[in-house]
């Protein structure tokens, strides 16, 4: 007897509700401002735990603030997951993260409708500060819930602004009481906007991904000796904003004199005292690195850093580097992406296996369970911006595809 034909997703609710999720911290020019444990991220949270709750899920928040919300399946099983995360960039788009997360709701309402009970159960998971734009590292909240970083260092950690994470989990009032790292997982699926231009490029509609990328997150501050701008002879300065500069020049040059896939950006820099008639006695500034090679990544850190060291001895600066963030890249387990591969056949989408440049809350599931992605098409690749954007009919064979693969997953023996 053929298996019973899969459900299909009810397209035009899932892109209701991304619409009406995209209100919660809503910016000019269509896009969202939902920065880790803000009061924006509350409400975004508030909402996702209600429409978990109205789909009859039980659901946890844990010590960290993750939410975990459970479909039943027929076995006391370990749960097949779904995840992703629904804190943003200062100048989000509407669909990373939120994407997978609602998608994620979209599976569980379409198994509720069609009556149905995978064998294992399904969960759904929101992790804290996936961003890391206001904490870092990036991926906290997942990388806590594999127990890559101690629950109370993450607690401790500082923003941008000064305050700490336990701080604002307590005020936005999702300090959760569940352990971390609970349920243990039998499996996980994320699914998520490329945020890169290939897919678009190429026309293809669906990423098999394969892993994701390295990355290295580096904070420095130069100090130097602030003086006059108009008396102050070039020869007798020690200018902090000058070899700050100089540092973001060099590390855009070396990711295009490696080629390949190396990238470095150098997203915040600040002067002090920041005035037009004073030369810069700091100069505080980030450098992401990033490769699929791990040793050429390690290569490049080690080429900034030295560079950095050369131009502030040569002008008589101090120099601090602080880590922020240090993943090696990640290969995704066979099992998942073929389980990709298959459905989207199945399904008849154009199908291109790739890995990921963003960091995702699936490297971190991937330390403790087979793991895998799912990428649909991001127009003009654009992401972290407000015009960030995927055609409905896209989103709509994500989600659909997401479903064929958990119940693989969830019904395998
Ligand atoms: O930075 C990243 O790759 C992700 O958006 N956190
Ligand atoms: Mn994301
Ligand atoms: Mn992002």
């Amino acid at each position: 007897m053929s298996a019973p034909a899969c459900p299909r997703i009810d397209g035009e609710r899932l892109l209701a509700s991304l619409d009406a999720f995209a209100r919660h911290g809503a910016i000019d020019g269509g896009g969202v401002c939902r920065l880790a444990l803000t009061d924006a991220d509350r409400h975004g949270r508030d909402w996702t735990v209600a429409r978990m709750r109205e789909l009859g899920m039980t659901v946890t928040i844990d010590a960290i603030g993750n939410g975990v919300a459970v479909y039943p399946g027929s076995a006391d099983l370990p749960p097949v997951m779904i995840g992703s995360h629904i804190d943003t960039v200062r100048t989000g788009g509407r669909y990373d993260g939120n994407y997978g997360v609602l998608a994620g709701l979209e599976v569980v309402a379409t198994l509720r409708d069609a009556g149905l009970r995978p064998r294992r159960p399904l969960a759904v998971a929101f992790f804290t500060n996936e961003e890391g734009a206001r904490f870092q590292p990036d991926m906290m909240g997942s990388l806590v819930y594999v127990g890559g970083l101690p629950l109370p260092k993450a607690l401790a950690t500082a923003g941008i602004d000064g305050s700490t994470v336990g701080e604002e989990l307590r005020r936005i009032g999702y300090a959760g009481t569940a352990p971390v790292g609970r349920p243990a997982v039998d499996s996980f699926v994320e699914l998520h906007i490329e945020q890169g231009p290939v897919l678009d490029q190429r026309g293809v509609q669906i990423g098999v991904v394969e892993g994701v990328q390295g990355i290295s997150w580096t904070e420095y501050r130069i100090e130097g000796v602030s003086n006059h701008a108009g008396t102050t002879p070039m020869e007798m300065r020690h200018d902090a904003g000058h070899a700050a500069a100089c540092v973001a020049v060099f590390v855009r040059e070396l990711a295009l004199r490696y080629g390949g896939r190396q990238i470095g950006t150098v997203g915040a820099i600040r002067f002090e005292p920041n005035l037009i008639n004073v030369i810069p006695n700091r100069a505080v500034f980030t450098v992401d690195l990033r490769n699929t090679d791990e040793a050429m990544l390690a290569r490049a850190e080690a080429e900034v850093q030295a560079f950095a060291e050369q131009v502030c001895e040569a002008q008589g600066l101090s120099l601090l580097h602080t880590r922020l963030a240090r993943f090696a890249p990640v290969a995704f387990d066979p099992m998942v992406t073929g389980l990709v591969q298959q459905e989207g056949e199945a399904l008849g989408l154009s199908m291109l296996r790739m890995p990921s440049g963003a960091g995702h809350d699936a490297q971190m599931l991937a330390r403790v369970c087979p793991a895998g992605m799912i990428f649909v098409p991001s127009v003009k690749g654009l992401s972290h911006n407000v015009r960030e954007f995927t055609e409905p009919a896209d989103l709509v064979n994500g989600a659909q595809l997401l479903l064929q693969v958990v119940l693989k997953l969830a019904d395998r023996p």
